[in-house]
């Protein structure tokens, strides 16, 4: 047997990096080399809240030529990143740097799409959870503004990147599922809803799947990138959530999982949609997975709630210690309120603290005071979001759910796994942490020879790799 290298660009929404992952599945060996990390946010411009993109494009190539320094053997790029989001060319220029999801732009749009076709018939068409900011409403909006006449093609970020490392222009399944024009039955983009909406089919790029090439690195590129040669960029599961959900050491027949990072994506995988009106009702999405599978899940807020408290508390410039403040929020004994996670007033940028005191005081419960006490009660209402998630997609779904899987960022985060597993009655696994750079490493391999089989192979050989920590439910 014969083992590989391939290096993962993973971009989350706070940040990014390039990691190198060696596979041997035939001994058993996953390993990450974590090659580079660079922070990522969104930029207030006069035209409203967009990525940094250029600044993204630099530190990512940065990241990709201290792994070819590093490990010279890499024979392939995957490119991952959060959903929804796009670059707007034409020809090969990109028109401004791309809008960030939670820009404020989209209210008027969401009406003008639903005045067109109604939200009913858009989720039994896409299967999609109504989310404002889907990229079937940007759009709209940047329909109505006049921009989206200027272009002539559109790609999401991860294909955005690939087209800078390799020319082709293609649109990856699983992240194109979540723009709402592609058809949650055929897997193909809508056509029809595509005209219905006034856009022109022809921006839209061709469909690949994970495990596709895109071909050979630019000359250009792979010089400045003193890139080896023969190297090729291969679609991944480009959307973070359906790498991650690769990478959770489930039992998808018995089992639930919470990608959780900014977001927590909370369901079961699925080989067919439920596009029901239970399903509509409950905002239940199903997204394209690896291998045809779909990820039946719901959007919950997710560590965003903390991430955005903290930053707003380091505005004055006193950095918050966010183990102390979990540590410190652990310790509270008092009963802490539990809020409604999913309210969409949580989504904004801005003092999320006043937010959530503001929910409190309508409610008539008594708010947090002290930090700790904000950092616990939005663990609380994550954690009871994430187990009312679980209890729904078993009801929609059917799936008898004895696990909780968690992977992403919030595995690390003891306090909520904990009320996770005690909210939920359920045992909750935590781990792998890097389970997106995992899965768009495995997909990857698997497409370079060195990995092969199905999900469950490649879950079978993430299991043994990368021990899960288990917590029981305490009853309380
Ligand atoms: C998580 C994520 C999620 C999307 C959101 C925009 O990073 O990709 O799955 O809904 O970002």
């Amino acid at each position: 047997h014969r083992g590989g290298a391939v290096a993962a660009v993973d971009l989350g929404a706070t940040s990014g990096r390039v990691i190198v992952g060696h596979v041997d599945q035939a001994a058993g060996r996953l390993d990450l080399d974590h090659v580079a990390r660079f922070p990522n946010g969104p930029v207030r411009l006069a035209s409203g809240l967009h990525w940094d993109f250029t600044g993204l494009s630099r530190d990512l190539a940065r990241g990709l030529a201290d792994a070819f320094r590093r490990e010279p053997g890499v024979q392939s790029i995957g490119v991952d990143s959060w959903a929804v989001d796009y670059g707007l060319l034409r020809g090969d220029r990109l028109l401004g740097e791309p809008f960030h999801y939670r820009d404020a732009r989209n209210d008027a749009a969401v009406e003008a799409v639903h005045a067109r076709v109604p939200f009913a018939e858009l989720y039994r068409r896409n299967g999609l959870q109504f989310l404002p900011f889907n990229t079937v409403y940007q759009l709209a909006a940047e329909q109505a503004s006049g921009w989206l006449d200027l272009a002539d093609s559109l790609l999401l970020i991860p294909d955005l990147i690939g087209f800078q490392l390799t020319g082709a222009r293609v649109s990856e399944r699983t992240n194109a599922s979540t723009t709402g024009l592609v058809a949650v039955e055929s897997g193909e983009w809508d056509d029809d809803l595509v005209e219905r909406l006034g856009f022109a089919p022809s921006v839209f790029a061709p469909l690949v799947s994970p495990g596709d090439s895109l071909g050979g690195l630019r000359t250009d590129v792979a010089d400045d990138l003193g890139a080896p040669a023969g190297i090729e960029v291969v679609a991944v599961g480009s959307h973070d959530t359906a790498s991650a959900v690769v990478a959770v050491p489930m039992q998808a027949e018995s089992a639930a999982y919470i990608s959780c990072g900014t977001w927590g994506l909370v369901g079961v995988e699925l080989e067919h949609p439920v596009t029901t009106d239970a399903a509509r009702e409950a905002n239940f999405t199903n997204e394209g997975g690896v291998d045809g599978r779909i990820r039946f899940l719901h959007n919950v807020m997710g560590l965003w709630l903390l991430s955005e408290s903290v930053r707003w508390w380091e505005r004055d410039g006193d950095a918050v210690d966010l183990p102390a403040l979990l540590a410190a929020a652990s310790s509270v004994t008092s009963d802490v309120a539990v809020f409604d996670a999913n309210d969409p007033r949580f989504l904004a940028p801005g003092d999320l603290p006043a937010r959530i005191a503001e929910w409190c005081r309508e409610q008539d419960v008594p708010g947090p005071q002290t930090r700790a006490e904000f950092a616990r009660s939005i663990v609380e209402s994550l954690a009871e979001a994430f187990a009312d998630a679980v209890r729904t997609a078993s009801v929609l779904s059917g799936v008898d759910v004895a696990t909780i899987h968690v992977v992403g960022g919030g595995a690390l985060n003891e306090l909520l796994c904990r009320r996770t597993a005690d909210r939920s009655g359920l045992p909750v696994l935590a781990g792998p942490v890097e389970a997106t750079a995992i899965g768009n490493v495995l997909v990857q391999a698997r497409a370079q020879g060195f990995a092969e089989g199905d999900l469950e192979s490649l879950r079978a050989l993430v299991a043994r790799a990368f021990t899960p920590v288990r917590y029981e439910p305490s009853g309380r």
